[in-house]
C-alpha cells in the first residue's frame, strides 16, 4: 500500500555572503565557471538567513519548488541543473559500495519549499543563502556528504561561498570540467569576532539589470574587465588573504572599497554601460570617505553588488558612531522607531566637529532602514545548518 507519508523531510537553512573581492564574469555559462577567484564575508543568520525543507516521498509524481510561499517553475535551467547534480553524486557515492545498493529513494521526487527571514523587497541578494540552502537540503535527503560547492555553483556562482561560514574563498580552478571550482575557508567563524556590518537598505530608484545578463555583457565588451581579472584580483586574493588572516582593518577596509569601485568602473567600461549606484549609493560613498578622512584612519569601508545597497564593514566600537552619523546624513523620514533593524546599537550624539566634517545637506529618506548585522561569531552557528530531520531514509 502507498505511504502518504514522506520518507525523508529536511529543514535547513544557509547565510548571505558579502563579497569583498568581487566574482563578476564566467569562462563557462553552462557550468557557472568564473573568470576570476573571489573572496567574501559569511553573515550571521540571526538577521539574514533561508530557510529551506525538501522531502522525498514515493507518492510525489514530480518535483515541485516554492519560493516565499509561490510555486516557481521547477524546469528553470539552474534547479534543474542542481536536482541532476546532486541525484548524480547520490547515484555514485552509492555505487561505489558493494554493500549498499542503490537505494530507491534515488527515483523519488522532491518537494522544496524555501523562504528568507528578510524582505526580498530590500533588494539583498538572496540567490546565495538560496542555492545554497538548496544544495545543503537536496544532499541530505539524497544522502550525499560529498563537497556541494558545484551543486551550489550551478544554481547561482556566488552561492559556493554562502556553504561555508567565515571568510571564504572560491578558487577559480583551471580544469574544464570545473572540478577544481570549489569554495573553501580562509578563516573561521571565531577569526574576527569584532568585526560588523551594517546594510544601508537604499529606496530603490529602478529595478537594476540582472547580474547574470550584466556580467555577460561586461565579459563580451569590457577590456578593463578581462586586466581586472587577468592581472589584478589575483594579487587582491592574496592581499585581501592577509589583511583577514592578521585581522588589519585599515588594510582590509581599504582594499574592500577598491574592490567595490573596480567592479563599478568595469560595469560603466561594459557597452552598452550598466549602472547600479545610485546618487544614494554615492552619498554614502561620500560619507564613508569623509568620516574617515576626520579620524585619519580607516574606520568604515563600503561595498556595493548589483544594487543601491550598501554593505557597510566597521569594528564593534565605531557602529554607534558611524550609525549616529548616517541618521544625521539620512534622516529617517517616518519610521524613525523603526530605522534600525538586527542588533541593538546605542544611541550617540556627534561632536559638532564630526557633524562639520560630514558636510553634507541632509537626505532625508533616502535610506529606508539599517540592518546591522555581523560575521558568523562562532562554529556553534555554522555556515549551513540543519534545523530538522523527520523520518528515515529506506
Ligand atoms: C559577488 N555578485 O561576488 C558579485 C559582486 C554581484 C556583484 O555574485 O549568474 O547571482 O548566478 O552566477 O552569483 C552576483 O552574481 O550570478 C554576484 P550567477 P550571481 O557577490
Amino acid at each position: 500500500m502507498a505511504s502518504e507519508k514522506p520518507i525523508v523531510v529536511v529543514t535547513c537553512t544557509a547565510p548571505v555572503n558579502i563579497a569583498v573581492v568581487k566574482y563578476w564574469g564566467k569562462r563557462d555559462e553552462e557550468l557557472i565557471l568564473p573568470i576570476n577567484s573571489s573572496l567574501s564575508v559569511t553573515l550571521h543568520q540571526d538577521q539574514l538567513k533561508t530557510t529551506t525543507t525538501a522531502a522525498i516521498s514515493r507518492d510525489f509524481t514530480e518535483d515541485r519548488i516554492w519560493l516565499n510561499g509561490r510555486e516557481e517553475d521547477v524546469g528553470q535551467p539552474r534547479l534543474q541543473a542542481c536536482l541532476r547534480e546532486i541525484r548524480r553524486l547520490a547515484r555514485k557515492r552509492r555505487s561505489g559500495s558493494h554493500e549498499d545498493p542503490l537505494p530507491l529513494s534515488l527515483s523519488y521526487k522532491v518537494h522544496v519549499a524555501s523562504e528568507n527571514n528578510f524582505p526580498t523587497a530590500a533588494g539583498l541578494a538572496s540567490s546565495a543563502a538560496g542555492y545554497a540552502c538548496l544544495a545543503y537540503a537536496l544532499a541530505r535527503v539524497y544522502g550525499v556528504d560529498s563537497d556541494l560547492s558545484e551543486v551550489a555553483r550551478r544554481g547561482s556562482g556566488s552561492a559556493c561561498r554562502s556553504l561555508y561560514g567565515g571568510f571564504v574563498e572560491w578558487q577559480m580552478g583551471e580544469r574544464p570540467d570545473g572540478k577544481d571550482s570549489i569554495a573553501c575557508q580562509v578563516a573561521p567563524e571565531s577569526h574576527w569576532p569584532e568585526l560588523r556590518v551594517l546594510i544601508l537598505v537604499v529606496s530603490a530608484e529602478r529595478k537594476p539589470m540582472g547580474s547574470t545578463a550584466g556580467m555577460q555583457t561586461s565579459v563580451e565588451t569590457s577590456a578593463l574587465l578581462k586586466f581586472r581579472a587577468e592581472a589584478l584580483v589575483p594579487v587582491r586574493m592574496a592581499e585581501m588573504t592577509r589583511c583577514i588572516r592578521e585581522r588589519d582593518f585599515q588594510a582590509f577596509g581599504q582594499l574592500t572599497m577598491k574592490d567595490s569601485n573596480q567592479f563599478h568602473a568595469t560595469c560603466l567600461d561594459t557597452f552598452p554601460p550598466i549602472s547600479y549606484l545610485s546618487d544614494t549609493s554615492r552619498h554614502i560613498i561620500q560619507l564613508v570617505h569623509r568620516f574617515n578622512a576626520h579620524h585619519g584612519q580607516t574606520k568604515v569601508a563600503y561595498t556595493f553588488d548589483a544594487g543601491p545597497n550598501a554593505v557597510v564593514f566597521t569594528l564593534d566600537d565605531t557602529v554607534a558612531e558611524f550609525v549616529a552619523a548616517v541618521r544625521h546624513s539620512f534622516p529617517p523620514e517616518s519610521n524613525g522607531d523603526k530605522f534600525l533593524k538586527g542588533l541593538p546599537v546605542e544611541p550617540v550624539l556627534l561632536s559638532d566637529e564630526l557633524k562639520a566634517a560630514l558636510g553634507m545637506d541632509p537626505v532625508p529618506g533616502s535610506i529606508r532602514y539599517i540592518i546591522a548585522t555581523q560575521a558568523l561569531t562562532s562554529a556553534d552557528h555554522p555556515g549551513l545548518a540543519v534545523q530538522s530531520t523527520s523520518a528515515q531514509r529506506d
